[in-house]
């Protein structure tokens, strides 16, 4: 609910809440001046710069009607199909080949092979193509202060949009455009990604996410680097379970005993590995009945982006293909 809708009657406002007692402060959104003023102390940013921002945010009811929507928990069979298309798979050999020389410096620097930060941009925005319609100021303002289900999560990303100095954004606060959820850039970023992970690549003073391959493959690798990614580790691996394998209850996809275990539990990999390798187990309803793979760290890595087990499959099986496909590629010139 908008109380006041525009300054005059703010100020008015202002005046008449002051004389009846509190609250003395008129808000465009509610919550905003204690917002403001936290923000205000902790950068030093203008409190009246800030609150002419928040003004100038809508609420909008499509935001919480898209967050609001039950998530499709669809089984790996009908999910992977939407990730793994020939498009994806070909627009992303065709983008590897394209940036060659940029993705594997950048690869090198931070020891994560270089189709994995392909396969990152391929699937969060089809290699920068769907990048989000949304004003970020408006999806963060209206998570953070019109939606109670998520507000601490969403206003602690509202409150780092604005203490982010200008220079770590694509453009000024008010015209930046994202996911529904307050998501930037090629690789998605929230604010508080950008703040702990993103990187000035190409040294123009500059971090942006939006419009520099650098800044974009630099983030992406150095927010995998520094969620223990392995350089060369593996990933995940088909599993084969004998008739005796027992069920395994994951809780999630952090590696929790060594693969020798699991083998002694019944599931045998199809591929050389290391037995004291730490892994995990994944169990997945695929097209010809169940799936079982078993999980390293680095998948648990991917999951640090998006937490669902789901997810880092298609980002691996998307990573192959592209590599696959890209060295096929570069044979054949
Ligand atoms: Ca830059």
């Amino acid at each position: 609910m908008r109380l006041i809708h525009s300054r005059p009657f703010r100020l008015l406002a202002v005046l008449c809440l002051g004389v009846l007692g509190s609250p003395v402060f008129a808000e465009t959104h509610p919550g905003q001046e204690q917002l403001v003023r936290e923000v205000a102390k902790e950068t030093g940013k203008n409190p009246q710069a800030l609150n002419a921002l928040l003004d100038g945010a809508k609420m909008q009811q499509g935001i919480l009607d898209a967050i609001s929507r039950p998530a499709e928990a669809k089984p790996w069979k009908d999910y992977r199909p939407i990730f793994l298309t020939s498009q994806r798979i070909g627009d992303g050999i065709a983008f590897y080949r394209e940036h060659r020389a940029l993705l594997e410096q950048i690869g090198k620097q931070y020891g994560v092979a270089p189709q994995y930060i392909v396969a990152i941009v391929g699937v969060e925005t089809s290699y920068g193509r769907n990048t989000g319609k949304y004003k970020v100021l408006d999806a963060l303002v209206t998570l953070g202060l019109y939606y109670p289900p998520r507000a601490k999560f969403f206003r602690e990303q509202l409150k780092e949009l604005l203490s982010l100095p200008d220079n770590h954004l694509a453009g000024p606060v008010g015209t930046l455009t994202g996911s529904y959820a307050g998501a930037q850039g090629w690789g998605q970023f929230m604010p508080t990604s950008i703040r702990d992970f993103a990187v000035d690549a190409d040294h123009d003073g500059r971090i942006d996410l939006q419009n520099s391959l650098p800044d974009i493959f630099a983030s992406v690798a150095n927010y995998f680097a520094k969620h223990g990614w392995v350089d060369g580790g593996p990933v995940a691996s088909r599993a084969q379970p004998d008739a005796a394998a027992q069920p395994i209850a994951v809780k999630d996809a952090a590696p929790q005993w060594p693969l020798e275990q699991l083998e002694a539990w019944g599931y045998a990999p199809l591929q050389r590995l290391s037995p004291g390798e730490p892994a995990s187990l994944q169990t997945l309803e695929g097209p010809n009945g169940p799936e079982y793979w078993f999980t390293f760290r680095n998948f648990y890595v991917i999951t640090r982006y998006n937490r669902s087990p789901l997810y880092a499959m298609a980002v691996d099986q998307l990573a192959q293909a592209i590599a696959a496909g890209a060295d096929r590629a570069g044979a054949a010139r």
